[in-house]
Formats: C-alpha cells, structure tokens, sequence
C-alpha cells in the first residue's frame, strides 16, 4: 500500500505539470475533514442530496424494483459515513424489501464508523461491508448471482475524468446484469458564486484538506513538505464545469521524499492538480455513457436544481 502511494507520487511529481492523486486525500484526517466539509455552509451538494431523500424517498426506492419478494444486494460505492443512505435503507427496511446492504469504501475506518452506527440505528439490516477501491472491487461484485442495485453518490464521480468515468462505467456495467440499476449522484453544472465557494471556504477546511495529502506525505513517505509553504488554489468555470483543485507552492523551494529516494523541484508559483470536482447535465451524462451498458431511467432533483440523482437500467 505504500509502494503504491510513494510510486503513485513520484510519477505525478515527476510530470511536468504536477498531480497527486485524490484518493489519498482520505486518511483518518482526511475522513473527518471531509466531514467537516459537508457541513460547511458552502458545501450545498451533501445537502441537495439529503433532500432528495428525504423529500422523494418512497419514488426512488420503489424505483429501484418491482418484486418485494425477490432478494438483492444494495452496493455503495464510497460508502463515507452513509448518513444519507441510512434514509434509502429505513425505507427499503420498512417496506419489507429483502437485500443485504454492502457498503464498499476504501477507508477502512469509515467502514467501521459505518457498520457501528447502523448496527445503532438499523439493527435489522444486514451490513456486509468491502474495503476496497472501486476498480479493486468490480470484480467481487461479479462473483455473486443475485439482482443488484449500485449506489454512486455524493458525486464521487466527479473525481474521474469523462475519460475515467465513462471506462468505469463500462467495466461496472460489464459486472452486472439486465435489468440491475445504477443511482448515480452528481454536482450539476451552475454558475461559478455558487460551486467556486464549495471548494474554497471561508473558514479554510478545504485549505486544511488539500494541504494534508501533503502532511501524509510527510508522515507515511518521509517527506519534508513545508505545510506553510503551500497554499490552497482552487478554480471553476461554467463553461467547463469542472471545479479543480491545486496546491500552489508560495516559493521556489526543494522537497525530499524518503520512500522515493528522490527531491522534488517547485518554482515560485508553480502548481500541483490535486483534485478534479466535475459537475453533471444531461448531455455530459450522455456522452460518457454512450459507449457503456447504461440508460438514463429518470433523474431526481432537489427544489434549487443543484444536484441530481439519475436512476440508470444496465
Ligand atoms: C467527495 C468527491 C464528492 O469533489 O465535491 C470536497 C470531495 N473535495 N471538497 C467533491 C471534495 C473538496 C468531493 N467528493
């Protein structure tokens, strides 16, 4: 795990516009910050999210299939702390519907947060958690011959490039079977005063979020990063639709890390993409699920047409 980490590093420092990847944002740090994040006023999207369960949850799980009678697995894909779908699961619960819950995240401790909370607030569904990364555990899910339905939310999916989003797609719907669905929640394309600020708080969590991939790298790589030295630098335009982050190196300095054996170079000003936020409409879903499995069923909206939940027939 940390060869992969160090090796993932060095090849995004080594370019020669940097990247690190986001994945690592997510340590036990990292998990609370992005916590924290939600609950940030900025942060609409865990909110417009939660709305849509609250406000639409009989349409959605009725949406999700027809026989009661029939057992299914309910996948999550980055499962995080699953306040919002523990609504989707009361619901399936009381409406007898027959399914195992099984929650796949790569953060074992959110994993564990996980199934501790629902054993308190669910006790009756069953919770079979999977750690793991998404393209890791495609696999899994294949080995299992019952009806599925994938939940993606959040807008995880906004991390992957269309490129990205669109072969993940394919492979998940390779893994699955006619008549099994996808939920798939994603940020949608709005103006820059309302996304802009969601990644660039007031209170600067995000700041401390970017900033400790770099703190990671300093504890699990030996590096010597001056967490002072580095500023938080995200950017959104309308008619892209991707917000991106960057930590952006204040100075011309040096960096060495100890599990790559090698020292990194910053000019003043010089940038490091650490992470792609890409917002959704009807056409950006199309194009990257033209070459998969996938068909839009229907899509749920909150009031403020912010963020959208599409409801996809493999
Ligand atoms: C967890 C990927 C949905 O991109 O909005 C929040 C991560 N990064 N603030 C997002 C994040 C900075 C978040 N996702």
């Amino acid at each position: 795990m940390i060869e992969q980490f160090a090796e993932n590093v060095d090849l995004g420092l080594s370019k020669s516009e940097k990247t690190l990847p986001s994945k690592y944002f997510y340590d036990k740090n990292g998990d609370e910050l992005f916590i924290e994040i939600m609950n940030m006023p900025e942060y609409y999207l865990t909110r417009c999210e939660m709305e849509i369960f609250t406000t639409q949850t009989d349409e959605l799980v009725d949406s999700f299939r027809a026989d009661k009678n029939e057992y299914f697995e309910l996948i999550e894909l980055g499962a995080g702390d699953g306040s919002k779908t523990r609504k989707l699961l009361a619901a399936l619960s009381d409406k007898g519907y027959q399914f195992d819950y099984l929650p796949v995240d790569i953060s074992q401790n959110s994993l564990e947060q996980l199934q501790l909370s629902l054993q308190h607030h669910l006790p009756l569904v069953s919770v079979v958690p999977k750690h793991g990364d998404y393209f890791e555990m495609l696999g899994s899910v294949k080995d299992s011959h019952h009806p599925k339905i994938v939940l993606f939310l959040g807008s995880n999916i906004g991390n992957m490039t269309d490129t990205v989003a669109s072969d993940f797609l394919y492979q998940l719907g390779a893994n699955l079977s006619k008549n099994d669905k996808l939920l798939l929640g994603t940020d949608l394309i709005k103006s820059e005063d309302i996304v802009l600020p969601a990644y660039n708080d007031e209170s600067g969590i995000t700041h401390s979020f970017n900033i400790n991939l770099l703190h990671r790298m300093n504890t699990e790589l030996g590096a010597n990063f001056d967490l002072d030295a580095f500023s938080h630098a995200p950017e959104y335009n309308e008619d892209e639709g991707i917000a991106k982050s960057y930590l952006l190196s204040n100075k011309e300095q040096s960096v060495k890390i100890a599990a790559t054996g090698k020292t990194y170079h910053f000019r003043a000003g010089e940038k490091i993409h650490t992470e792609i936020s890409r917002k959704y409409d009807d056409d950006v879903l199309a194009k990257i699920l033209a070459k998969t499995d996938f068909s839009v069923n229907s899509k749920f909206t909150d009031q403020k047409n912010y963020f959208a939940n599409y409801l996809l027939n493999r």
